[in-house]
């Protein structure tokens, strides 16, 4: 990733957090922290302040404020970061009282994902969340405000065609979700053809920094960029595994789940994040070395169900069990197990289970039917999922999907029509 530099190179932060006691800021807090170090900035300070609601002017109150002005001119700081969604005026507010570049968490997150966006898809992505936050932010945006300079915050795709034209960016808008609406209905038919394949796909979920990447590359050799650094994966990759009962199975590796993930980021990863979901089976993979493990877990369940997987059969997988010292505590219950991506151990269990919740492999199948073979429609209806139904001179035509296993049956009969 090209967000490593030099510790001389280092942007100097400055962090400002709001404690409204709406959701657990102390971590909220750590995650900034970790975002900050993953786009290249140094922590230098965390300037806390506990309110009912963030200041509509300032985001933090005056007193505070000046605190925060008073410690940027004795630290140097070049960045500040406020851990939430500031609007355009709050932002020039804060720039002209700090004199340093302000950015808001969703800016920081854009930033991250603009840096490690490898594929065209994921670009695109990119730079569609960040026409939709500067589209959303324009009007209030004064004539000082220039992404000219570099930075956090600055790269990306989008980067020199941010003028400040509402007209501009909405036409950029709808041009990046067409291309990227064309790009999902190629996925989709590759992912159709996949199934009538009879591939059956398992994808590893879960929230980011977990291990997905490792484990995926354990099991299959894919040689996907593992790192310690949050979203170090953005674009899903897909490899054939085979299962201990001789089945091959896909595998796919997914871009991580993240607390608050700013909705302009679901919705622009949206066609991402369904590759996943699409799956039949998911792997949600947790940390278990990580004191947040259980409440990553949740926020990952939540984010499931705002995508409609909640229904899917998922086996938790605790990884990382090599460094928690406390993972025999984990519970692990039917469909669970604990593992270690990167020592191997565990990996047996779980592609047992993986075995286990594997949906038998289907075949789509057209048949004629003699009018005399009515056991035969009878089993289909029966034991299939019939698609369609219609009588023609010749027999019965039917497109049906059935388990490969009981595919023989319907030999005598198959037609290419
Ligand atoms: N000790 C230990 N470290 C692990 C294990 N699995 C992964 N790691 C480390 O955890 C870090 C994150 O691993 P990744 O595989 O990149 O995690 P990811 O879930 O793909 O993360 P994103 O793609 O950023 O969402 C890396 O430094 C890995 O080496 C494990 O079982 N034990
Ligand atoms: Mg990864």
């Amino acid at each position: 990733m090209d967000t490593i530099r030099k510790d001389d190179e280092r942007e100097r932060v400055l962090l400002l957090s709001v404690d409204t006691g709406e959701y657990d800021n102390d971590r909220a807090v750590e995650e900034l922290k970790a975002l900050t170090d993953t786009a290249g900035g140094e922590v230098e300070g965390v300037i806390v302040q506990k309110l009912p609601a963030v200041n509509p002017v300032s985001f933090i109150g005056s007193g505070k404020l000046a605190e925060a002005e008073l410690f940027c001119r004795n630290q140097q700081i070049d960045l500040t970061i406020c851990d939430g969604t500031l609007t355009a005026a709050q932002q020039r507010y804060l720039t002209d009282a700090l004199k340093t570049r302000v950015i808001d968490r969703t800016v920081l997150i854009l930033d991250i994902f603009a840096a490690g966006a490898k594929t065209y898809e994921g670009k695109l992505q990119v730079e569609l969340a960040q026409m939709q936050y500067f589209y959303s932010n324009l009007t209030g945006l004064g004539e000082g405000y220039s992404r000219l300079g570099g930075g956090i915050g600055t790269r990306g795709p989008g980067e020199s065609k941010l003028e400040t034209d509402r007209r501009h960016v909405r036409r950029r808008i709808g041009a990046l979700e067409a291309q990227l609406k064309a790009i999902d209905k190629r996925r989709t038919l590759q992912r159709d053809r996949r199934k009538k394949d009879g591939f059956v796909t398992a994808a590893i979920v879960g929230y980011t920094n977990a291990g997905k990447s490792t484990l995926l590359n354990t099991l299959t050799d894919a040689g996907v960029l593992a790192e310690d650094k949050l979203f170090a994966t953005l674009d899903p990759t897909a490899r054939a595994l085979k299962l201990p009962d001789g089945r091959e199975i896909m595998l796919v590796d997914t871009v991580g789940f993240l607390s608050r993930l700013p909705h302009l980021l679901i919705d622009a990863f949206r066609s991402t994040l369904e590759e996943a979901v699409s799956a039949d089976l998911l792997l949600l993979l947790c940390d278990a070395s990580d004191p947040e493990c259980e409440e990553k877990l949740e926020t990952s369940m939540e984010l499931l169900k705002d995508l409609g997987a909640q229904n899917k059969p998922i086996i938790t997988v605790y990884n990382k069990c090599d460094i928690a010292p406390n993972a025999y505590l984990m519970p692990v219950s039917r469909n669970s197990v604990r593992i270690s991506a990167a020592t191997g151990v565990g990996l047996g269990a779980l592609l047992e289970l993986i075995c286990k919740n594997m949906p038998e492999q289907t075949a789509e199948i057209r048949v004629i039917l003699p009018y005399k073979e009515t056991a035969l429609a009878a089993w289909l209806h029966e034991n299939a999922r019939v698609k369609s139904e219609t009588y023609e001179e010749d027999g019965v035509h039917i497109a049906a999907t059935v388990k490969k296993s009981a595919m023989y049956k319907f030999v005598p009969f198959l037609t290419r029509e």
